[in-house]
């Protein structure tokens, strides 16, 4: 009979390669050491962190899957996965800046860009001495990216983008935009362009107020008029498929890294419910609690397992975007609703940042709806299973 392990029932270590498991280990030991002792304050405080990226580029978070010559690591699908549950664990926020920099910026000056814009950016975006932002969603165009209304009119020497977008992970601090935009020039069609900080007429104006997602910095991204030269044009894509293509692995790494967000709640939980006692004996020791900590133990190792398994199709690539939606919308959901579940489960002690699950909780709430809300990639199941779209 095989061992049953509680905190890894279906035996997710045993399907990693021994690569996998020393990266995540790093990236483990790097979000205990550096990230989880500053992340309090740093939420209440609404710090922003632009120092963050180049610890996290020395530990070789940011550039995992690009090929070493760009100053990556070469590393799988799994892998960035497992990275980004161990940032999770310690905040959705540090996960976001890492995912942004890796899957909306990096990999689409990768996938799409010339020789000389991978040379010129790619280094340091991988070292960190680079930060990254992605410009897709816009006050009006949301759920519906192809509504945009940022446009790049043809100049002599280039372009000139005119638009704003919104609610931008990094904007105020970032180096580099990857901003999307319908192109006159290529029959309105949507183009990328990597714009850099300090050109005329761009700015980045940090959103405040949130309530959520603390720890990571969202801005707005105006483009007054901002000339680019040709060179600024990512060559290699146009139309939806463009950021959808970065999107697709960003969603990937959200459904691994809550996944660790939920696991620090149930872990929580499971610790409060041993050590405190009410009616003289633990509260780990009733029905109640036993089924929400059974409940969540299962949801995150089917969680886990479904992960696992899209990034190996990734890495075989043949994973579709369906299944992306799929565990991306599952795997939130679920998170959010242990989070909530834990919180409840911690008394009056829940509500407190010291316990951490509050926070969680909250965070989640902003990764349910951003990179497609939990009911649009509903109706992206709905379509691929009916044949019919019910987005309009
Ligand atoms: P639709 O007709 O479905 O598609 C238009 C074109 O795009 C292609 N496409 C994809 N390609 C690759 N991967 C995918 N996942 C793709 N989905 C669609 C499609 O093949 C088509 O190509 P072509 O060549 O035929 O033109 O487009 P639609 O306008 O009907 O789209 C509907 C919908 C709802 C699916 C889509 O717009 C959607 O997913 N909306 C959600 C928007 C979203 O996710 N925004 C995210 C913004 S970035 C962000 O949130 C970052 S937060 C990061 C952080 O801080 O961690
Ligand atoms: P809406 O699209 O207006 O949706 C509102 C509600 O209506 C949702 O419940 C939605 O599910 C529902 N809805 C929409 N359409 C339909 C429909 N057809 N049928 C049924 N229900 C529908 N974007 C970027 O481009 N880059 C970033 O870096 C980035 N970072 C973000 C960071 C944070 C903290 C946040 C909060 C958001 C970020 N986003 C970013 C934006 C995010 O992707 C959007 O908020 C998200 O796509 C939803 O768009 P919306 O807010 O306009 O909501």
């Amino acid at each position: 009979l095989g061992r049953f392990t509680w905190d890894d029932p279906l035996r997710l270590e045993d399907q990693l390669t021994e690569d996998e498991r020393m990266l995540r280990d790093a990236a483990a030991s790097f979000a205990q050491s550096v990230l989880q002792p500053r992340v309090i304050d740093a939420y209440r405080e609404e710090v922003s962190a632009p120092d963050l990226f180049p610890l996290m580029g020395e530990a070789g978070l940011l550039g995992a899957t690009l090929p070493e010559e760009y100053g990556g690591l070469e590393a799988s699908y799994v892998t960035y996965g497992l990275i980004a549950r161990e940032i999770e664990r310690v905040d959705s926020g540090y996960r976001s800046m890492m995912s942004v920099q890796a899957s909306l910026v990096i990999y689409p000056i990768y996938a799409y860009g010339s020789e000389e814009q991978r040379q010129k950016y790619l280094p340091g975006l991988s070292a960190g001495t680079l930060i990254g932002c992605f410009g897709l969603t816009e006050p009006d165009a949301g759920s519906d990216p192809a509504a945009m209304k940022t446009r790049a009119e043809k100049t002599a020497t280039g372009y000139r983008l005119t638009g704003s977008k919104m609610w931008i992970s990094n904007s105020p601090f970032a180096d580099v935009f990857v901003v999307w935009a319908k192109s006159e020039a290529h029959g309105g069609k949507i183009r990328g362009f990597v714009l850099e900080k300090g050109m005329k007429g761009l700015s980045a104006p940090k959103i405040g107020g949130k309530l959520s997602l603390r720890a990571s910095t969202t801005g707005e991204i105006v483009m007054d008029g901002v000339d680019v030269g040709e060179d600024a044009l990512l060559p290699g894509v146009e139309g939806l498929k463009g950021p959808f293509g970065c999107l697709n692995r960003a969603r990937y790494g959200i459904a691994w890294g809550v996944m660790g967000a939920a696991e620090f709640c149930w872990h929580g939980a499971r610790q409060y419910g041993l050590d405190r006692k009410q009616f003289n004996k633990p509260l780990a020791q009733t029905q109640l609690f036993q089924k929400k900590l059974a409940d969540m133990q299962t949801e995150i190792a089917l969680g886990l397992q479904a992960a696992l398994q899209v990034g190996r199709l990734m890495d075989d690539a043949r994973a579709a975007p369906e299944m992306i939606s799929l565990i991306k919308r599952n795997n939130c959901g679920k998170a959010l609703e242990i989070a909530r579940v834990a919180r409840d489960m911690h008394g009056g002690n829940g509500i407190s940042e010291e316990y951490q699950v509050m926070r969680h909780m909250v965070n989640l709430e902003t990764v349910n709806t951003y990179e497609g809300t939990h009911d649009v990639h509903a109706l992206i199941l709905g379509r691929a299973q009916t044949g019919l779209q019910a987005f309009f």
